[in-house]
């Protein structure tokens, strides 16, 4: 009961944080990687680059994460996660970081390259010419993803070629 009650407390100073905090900001993104090392890696990386939530999918390998867009970006985060070795739809992992990791934690980098050209398709703001026709994704449409305010290119994410 205890819990019950702290989880809801916690639910509603959450709540109102988000209404009083306007630059509140939640994305999601592609992020390689494979364990729960990786889960844990990907997740405090980000939170050191200011993401106030950050939660790794083990399965869809999406990363979500919450930050202040006042005190962060997301290019911030994703350059941070790529830093510890995990390549992400923002940036690529060095090979010297990509060859430290623990042997569990090495991903498939081929099939990594694929999710980042899916995702390429959102440069600066703007949808590559061709690459986002036909897509239910009306942060693409009229050739820039700026749906909600939101810039980057998490927002093209399952954007595929036509
Ligand atoms: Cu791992």
């Amino acid at each position: 009961m205890k819990t019950i009650k702290f989880l809801m407390a916690t639910a509603l100073f959450l709540l109102s944080f988000n209404l009083v905090n306007a630059q509140s900001v939640t994305e999601v993104f592609a992020v390689s990687g494979n364990c729960g090392m990786c889960k844990s890696r990907i997740e405090a990386a980000a939170k050191e680059a200011g993401a106030t939530a950050a939660a790794w999918d083990t399965d869809s390998k999406k990363l979500k994460v919450s930050f202040d867009a006042n005190a962060t970006s997301l290019s911030k985060i994703q350059e941070k996660v790529a830093s510890v070795g995990h390549d992400n739809a923002g940036f690529k992992a060095s090979d010297e970081v990509y060859n430290k990791l623990h042997g569990c934690c090495k991903y498939d980098r081929t099939s990594a390259e694929q999710t980042m050209t899916a995702t390429s398709c959102c440069k600066d703001g703007k949808c590559k010419d061709g690459s986002c026709k036909n897509t239910s994704k009306d942060c693409c449409q009229n050739g820039t993803c700026d749906k909600k305010g939101k810039k980057g290119k998490a927002c093209c994410e399952n954007c595929k070629k036509s």
